[in-house]
């Protein structure tokens, strides 16, 4: 453990975004209602990609929300500290949240309810890619002495949110949830438009065909990456340093292979291959 990081029942966790008494509070005390909407992901997975898409499909494509309002305001991260006095003051409902908890942390709560919860799923090596970019750049997160320090620690399971690993296996094994939708970001990239609609009926949302096309369209990486409101440009430097790598970096699958060697490749898919080996939902990389 480091200086900015503490542990939570076994998973690590940034001391200035959160603590060990949220992460007790919202595992056994917040109450989840049964119109709340969850996007949750392992980090650098798709998160932001989807609360922008899960604005407009809320806002019937209407981009004015995604471009008035910070995402962090649209979808509150569940578990960080500034999102605290929002659930006690109350949030109106539908409440829509985003969250980076693995499936063990999440609200028990949530098994009594109707609440739905999108979680989406990125290559792991792409994943791992973005949050080395990321954590060079976030002030809450430590920076990795080398990507091969990053890539360590990813096996071990030893970054932020815990065990990659057990984060999917973990919220995979729930898939027989008819109020769980299991996505990845691949798909995202390869049909937006199909999985708007997909996202669209998992939530009962009915939108015109028009109003899909706006959701794509002000979904895609261009758009947000011009987004103010999607960009984190809003972010003080001091938080985020985007001059060291920006936020929305390059958004396409297969970076790995701009950042992984043959030796470090193989050793990442003989680990992925022994804890990925019960792995319940299909996924297109997993053999
Ligand atoms: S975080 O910090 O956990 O909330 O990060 P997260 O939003 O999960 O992941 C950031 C990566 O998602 C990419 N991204 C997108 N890719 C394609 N299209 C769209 N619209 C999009 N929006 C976000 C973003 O660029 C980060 O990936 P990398 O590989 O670093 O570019």
């Amino acid at each position: 453990m480091t200086a900015k990081y503490g542990n939570h029942k076994g998973m690590c966790f940034s001391l200035l975004s959160t603590s060990s008494e949220i992460l007790t509070f919202i595992e056994n005390e917040f109450q989840v209602l049964d119109d709340d909407v969850f996007n949750v992901t392992y980090p650098k997975s798709g998160t932001s990609w989807m609360i922008e898409i899960l604005s407009l499909i809320r806002s019937d494509g209407d981009p004015h929300w995604s471009r008035t309002v910070p995402n962090w305001d649209r979808m509150p991260w569940l578990e960080v500290k500034e999102t605290q006095e929002k659930l006690k003051t109350g949030l109106q409902s539908p409440r829509f949240f985003t969250s980076h908890l693995p499936f063990y942390l999440f609200p028990k709560s949530f098994s009594r309810s109707q609440a739905k919860v999108i979680y989406t799923i990125r290559h792991p090596k792409d994943e791992l890619v973005s949050l080395y970019h990321f954590s060079q750049m976030n002030m809450y997160l430590e920076v990795p002495e080398s990507f091969e320090q990053e890539l360590q620690d990813f096996l071990k399971g030893d970054l932020i949110y815990g065990s990659w690993f057990n984060h999917v296996l973990g919220w995979t094994g729930e898939k027989d949830r008819a109020n769980l939708l299991i996505m990845t970001y691949e798909e995202l990239l390869k049909d937006l438009r199909g999985c708007v609609v997909r996202i669209c009926n998992f939530l009962g949302k009915e939108l015109d065909e028009a109003a899909i096309d706006k959701v794509v369209e002000n979904a895609t990486f261009k758009n947000m990456k011009d987004n103010k409101m999607a960009n984190y440009s809003l972010m003080p430097e001091e938080v985020i340093d985007q001059k060291k790598s920006p936020f929305l970096r390059k958004g396409i699958s297969g970076d790995w292979k701009n950042h992984f060697t043959v030796e470090q490749s193989e050793r990442f898919n003989k680990v992925y291959r022994e804890k990925m080996k019960d792995l319940t939902v299909k996924i297109s990389w997993h053999e």
